[in-house]
């Protein structure tokens, strides 16, 4: 205790004195504790003293409106300083924006993205490894490669799913133990026995400055199989890659909480006998590039733009876990319904992909239609929630059924009537 007090009087003395790196790690300091004002003042005099990492910080706060308004012109001015003073972070984080949202062509977000690697930003370094994967294998592993050696625990758990399927015990142990060293859920769940070092002796087939950039069709790729069933219904395996799996739960896992429902009398958010999962919808700012990957072929296949789907909805479901019998739309006659039609749109179609497989229930079943289809990592399911006159379609009814092992895990887009996009 009477350590970090001095360590914190050491870091507050440099940067009263002036040193920029100090005035960052005193911004985050701040940030790590929710004081958002003083992180911001700290921020500003460490950009201003030559840190370009804080015009980033700072570019961050306003985008998420923490401690201030929210300020997208202004985030994305402090963005472009930050780029200008060289942090390969700002680069990722704009380009982001810009891909999310479309305002530059995706081949240029992606080349920003590889540039942001190349400058040794280790999640972007990771996220070009994923989607390399669908086109230059050995890029891809090298990139994922680099970036796990930084220890950014989401590269280390995409490696361990792919020496998983390799069939590479020793590398998968490592990994495994390292992923958990840094709280990975993946290798918590679905590793294997821990091993000693193996990565750090692999060779990396690339420097940094030689990650090459993803095309735009292999982002969103690979085109699933044709689908089966009818338009009511349609199943589609190997819709995400077993990568992507992986990655969703990853990302979401520390964040699940009880799953809720709307109540519909009050319209409010209540724990409910309905569904005994846990869940949790990514902000916005979450979805990254490859989350959006997988979002934009999944909302494809809907024959909507990407712009109407939700962000990703998560689910876990353990043994004994079900979500009874349910509708998805928005019923027009609750308390809160219309000015979130005539904001959003309806809920028209449901489209989710199982990201695990179990061995025992966890099916999804439409009672009216007499459908039910298995749980299956990488398959996607869809379906209609209103009929062709918009009305809402009482035979979409629809259920989880429990889950007797394993755990399920799904990932969904309702894709609404109107752009979520403002
Ligand atoms: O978990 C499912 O299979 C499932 C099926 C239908 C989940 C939902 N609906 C839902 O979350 O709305
Ligand atoms: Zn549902």
């Amino acid at each position: 205790m009477a350590e970090t007090a001095d360590r914190f009087d050491a870091a507050w003395e440099a940067a009263q004195a002036g040193d920029a790196d100090a005035q960052l790690a005193l911004g985050r300091h701040y940030l790590a504790a929710d004081d958002f004002g003083r992180a911001r003042r700290w921020f500003g005099r460490a950009a201003r003293a030559g840190q370009a990492a804080g015009y980033t910080e700072l570019a961050l706060l306003e985008l998420q409106g923490l401690g201030m308004a929210e300020d997208a012109a202004g985030a994305r001015e402090h963005f472009m300083a930050g780029i200008a003073a060289g942090d390969a972070r700002a680069r990722y984080e704009l380009a982001l924006i810009d891909y999310r949202t479309g305002r530059r062509p995706a081949t240029e977000c992606l080349e920003a993205l590889a540039e942001a690697a190349r400058g040794g930003y280790a999640p972007a370094q990771r996220e070009v490894g994923v989607l390399l994967l669908a086109e230059n294998d050995v890029a891809a592993r090298g990139a994922l490669k680099l970036a796990a050696r930084a220890n950014d625990m989401l590269a280390i758990s995409t490696l361990l799913c792919l020496a998983q399927t390799d069939g590479d015990t020793a590398l998968a142990g490592d990994l495994t133990r390292r992923g958990r060293e840094l709280g990975s859920y993946c290798a918590e769940r679905f590793g294997t026995e821990p091993t000693g070092a193996v990565l750090d002796a692999l060779e990396t087939p690339l420097t940094a400055a030689a990650i090459p950039a993803p095309t735009a069709a292999a982002a969103s790729a690979p085109v699933p199989e044709r689908p089966l069933g009818d338009d009511r219904v349609r199943v589609y395996d190997d819709m995400l890659s077993a990568i992507e799996c992986r990655y969703l739960i990853e990302v979401t896992a520390p964040q699940l909480r009880p799953s809720h429902t709307v109540h519909p009398e009050t319209g409010e958010s209540v724990r409910n006998d309905m569904r005994t999962s846990y869940g949790y919808s990514l902000h916005p700012l979450q979805e990254d590039f490859v989350i959006l990957g997988a979002k934009a072929r999944l909302a494809a296949e809907t024959g909507f733009p990407v712009g109407h789907a939700e962000p990703f909805a998560l689910l876990r479901y353990e043994p004994g876990q079900e979500y009874k019998p349910h509708f998805d739309y928005i019923d027009p006659a609750s308390g809160e319904a219309g000015q979130e039609l005539a904001t959003r749109g309806q809920r028209e179609v449901t489209i989710f992909s199982y990201l695990t497989s179990v061995a025992g229930g966890g099916e999804t079943v439409f009672p009216r239609l007499d459908v039910q289809v298995a749980c299956r990592a990488g398959r996607a399911l869809m379906f209609r929630n209103t009929r062709p006159d918009g009305a809402p379609d009482p035979e979409s009814l629809h259920a989880s059924l429990p889950v007797e092992s394993g755990e399920k895990w799904i990932a969904t887009l309702w894709i609404r009537g109107r752009t979520l996009l403002s």
